[in-house]
């Protein structure tokens, strides 16, 4: 389906976060009753839910899934591990510490103590995902970061955490292991932060425990914008938009372009392609909630673009670096059909838990400062102060606050 720019722009404007009150209430029931019993509650509901009790699975498991992977699988985890870790490696984590008329300001930068990183079970092992929160936990210096994932664990999630260096893994899932990780339950305990993407019900109820514990954002359905121009093969257009396709039946995969021919070219290899897709049926219903966009030019695609704030944007240009300067919204760029948002989820470097439904108009991708907290430090000279408490009582007193400002007179 080829869509004018006119018939999406409005769509693209209005997208965000939907929630549905009968999954908020299945999950509010959850989380409670976890709060409440701890283990107990959490045994029963993973049984009841998943049809297996709560387990932590050792190290020891970890390395024997670890070795009986397929050797070029095993190094194929740890290239990418080694590429996630020098990437967030690179990204500034230094406070400062600046002197200031005898005194100091600044800001001291820690790590997290611990994390809990949430990864789905559901439709594909997602692997990939316990590197891509795990690994720059690690580089950011949490100390301890506990894997959640639903049981049974696949093996290859359990050699991922062996290369990720893991600290802790537990077999539970849905919205019981958030309300674990949450609250504590005495065998797992309660952990400052929660990253990672899952269904439903995992980002109802890491939106319900938001301020008992933080959180890297909520994902919704994943998708990718692709802009291209006619230099673009529309044999790789239509593998990358089915590479997003296959994820769920409400992924959105779309393909803008001011080239009508290009278009039609891609929405025939999509078909094409389709037939022997072992997804495909998945695939086709995520082609139905995305589409093809005709625009008026490059210009008006990237300013749809930049409205969408897509999780993935990819510039299928020839020359696709000028067009940097323009992108105001996006989880992460990819430049070039060399660079297929599928490198992404796996290999390039960056996290892709990157934010969906149009969130990346407010927050960037997980990356080390995710793990990191700021704290602000005040040390100011008996001078500076002096000088600035006969102001700093003005404001108290324009809030009415008079406690404030009389400790603030006391310094003058
Ligand atoms: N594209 C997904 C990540 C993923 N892809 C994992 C394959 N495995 C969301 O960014
Ligand atoms: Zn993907």
């Amino acid at each position: 389906m080829i869509y004018r720019a006119e018939e999406v722009r409005e769509r693209f404007a209005r997208r965000g976060l939907a929630f549905d009150p009968t999954v908020e209430e299945i999950v509010r029931g959850i989380l409670e009753a976890v709060r409440e019993e701890g283990d107990a509650a959490l045994n029963r509901l993973s049984l009841d839910l998943d049809g297996h009790p709560v387990e932590e699975i050792p190290k020891r498991a970890w390395r024997e899934a670890y070795e009986d992977l397929d050797p070029d699988l095993r190094d194929a985890l740890e290239t990418a591990k080694e590429r996630i870790e020098a990437f967030y490696r690179e990204e500034a984590r230094g406070g400062f510490l600046r002197a200031e008329e005898g005194g100091v300001l600044g800001q001291l930068v820690r790590p997290l103590a611990r994390v809990g990183v949430y990864v789905p079970g559901g439709s594909a092992p997602l692997l990939s995902t316990l590197l891509m929160t795990v690994v720059p936990a690690k580089v950011a210096g949490v100390r301890e970061v506990i894997v959640a994932s639903p049981p049974r664990v696949h093996p290859g999630i359990l050699a991922a955490a062996w290369v990720a260096g893991a600290d802790r893994l537990f077999a539970m899932g849905g919205a019981q292991a958030i309300a674990a990780l949450a609250y504590g339950t005495g065998r797992v305990p309660r952990v400052d932060k929660i990253v990672g993407p899952g269904n439903a019900y995992v980002v109802a109820a890491k939106r319900l425990v938001y301020g008992v514990v933080g959180l890297d954002g909520l994902a919704g359905p994943t998708e990718t914008l692709i802009v291209a121009d006619g230099s673009a093969s529309p044999r790789l257009l239509a593998a990358d938009l089915l590479a997003q396709a296959e994820h769920g039946p409400d992924s959105e995969p779309w393909l803008l372009s001011p080239d009508l021919p290009l278009l039609e070219r891609v929405e025939a290899e999509l078909y094409r392609q389709l037939q022997d897709l072992p997804r495909a049926e998945i695939a086709k219903k995520a082609l139905e909630r995305g589409g093809l966009v005709l625009t008026r030019d490059l210009e008006e695609a990237l300013e749809l673009a930049n409205l969408y704030a897509p999780e993935h944007l990819c510039l299928a240009l020839a020359d696709p670096l000028p067009w940097l300067g323009r992108v105001e919204n996006a989880g992460g760029v990819f430049l070039g059909e060399g660079s297929p948002e599928a490198l992404g989820d796996y290999i390039a470097g960056p996290s892709h838990v990157m934010p969906t439904s149009g969130t990346a108009r407010f927050q960037g991708g997980v990356a080390v400062r995710d793990f990191l907290k700021v704290i602000p430090v005040v040390g100011l000279s008996e001078g500076a102060a002096r000088e600035l408490a006969k102001k700093g009582a003005l404001l108290a007193r324009a809030e009415g606050l008079e406690g404030h400002a009389r400790s603030l007179d006391l310094r003058r």
